[in-house]
């Protein structure tokens, strides 16, 4: 029997676990190197983290890991119960938060090491967390797809820290009851990018609509086939990138994204020296528990149950 430590929040809802210790060794690399290792040769701990009967579909997993890029005080791999995450917006929030709890970061600006690049992380001192994430942009505008049961569907393909498609004319009510519906819909989605050698690697889709309180309101399918309780800080990075493409949305501007459960982030972008834009993403996280994953040998699901 062994036991590995961890600590849970939740972002807008949305539920991140930091593994504060890996029980493996994954080298010295650069952290897509040490994400590549973790899939290839211990993939049964991610599922051990983040699936049933320990987790569910909506767990996002952080494994904490040292920097590799050494302007970084630490690094993170994220992950969930299908696979890997790039980067993750509401994961960041939670992961500094939860450093927080620990004493191991005090309020003021901070910077974290992951797959895809070092991010900036503000601790407020009313326990806000700004994320300044990657580099965002869209790759394409009003791209056509033809999707079984829907017919034509147009929408952009953006990356925020993970591959977005955004789609507005969706003709569906972004509301919780709707829930099944927007997945359903999602998932007819992801259904027909993934056949399409152009588009495989959207693994997020992102239908927007109107807002009572905000700029906007979404709802995010994650890769894992659960929805963002949160306003997903990668998804408003790419929907950023579309409004700037687009000559709606300046420099500093603020833009309020609402989740689906009505929870919001609040957004803004500068451009950096290479014309490249670089969001903000500022939301509430709190932590609701803590604890020690008890891996049993004699438990026939102490890896999870797939
Ligand atoms: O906040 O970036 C995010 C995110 C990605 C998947 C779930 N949340």
């Amino acid at each position: 029997m062994h036991s590995v430590p961890f600590v849970d929040s939740h972002t807008g809802g949305e539920p991140t676990r930091v593994i504060l210790e890996a029980p493996f060794d994954l080298g010295s690399g650069s952290l897509a190197e040490r994400r590549e290792i973790f899939a290839a040769k211990y993939d049964d701990y991610r599922r051990a983290f983040c699936t049933e009967p320990r987790a569910s579909d909506t767990t996002v997993g952080a494994l904490l890991v040292p920097p590799s890029d050494p302007t970084c005080s630490v690094g993170v791999i994220y992950f969930n119960n299908t696979g890997y995450l790039n980067m993750c917006g509401h994961g960041t929030i939670g992961l500094v938060r939860t450093l927080e709890y620990l004493g191991r970061l005090q309020p003021g600006p901070h910077r974290i090491d992951t797959p895809v690049g070092a991010v900036g992380a503000t601790l407020h001192a009313d326990g806000r967390v700004s994320i300044e994430n990657v580099a965002a942009y869209r790759a394409e505008k009003g791209f056509v797809l033809p999707v079984d049961g829907l017919g034509k569907i147009a929408g952009d393909i953006a990356w925020g820290g993970n591959w977005f498609f955004l789609i507005e004319n969706h003709g569906l009510e972004i509301a919780l009851k709707n829930r099944d519906q927007l997945t359903d819909y999602c998932l007819r989605v992801r259904e027909a990018l993934a056949l399409r050698s152009e588009t495989q690697k959207i693994d997020h889709i992102e239908l927007l609509g109107p807002s009572h309180v905000a700029d906007s309101r979404n709802f995010v399918l994650c890769p894992g086939g659960a929805y963002d309780r949160s306003p997903c800080g990668t998804g408003t990075s790419a929907k950023l990138a579309c409004l700037c493409a687009d000559g709606k949305l300046s420099p500093g501007q603020i833009w309020r994204q609402e989740s689906v459960i009505g929870t919001i982030f609040e957004a803004a972008y500068h451009l950096d020296r290479a014309g490249s834009i670089i969001p903000t993403i500022t939301g509430s996280a709190f932590v609701n528990a803590k604890g020690d994953i008890v891996l049993d040998e004699q438990d026939p699901f102490q890896f999870g149950i797939s």
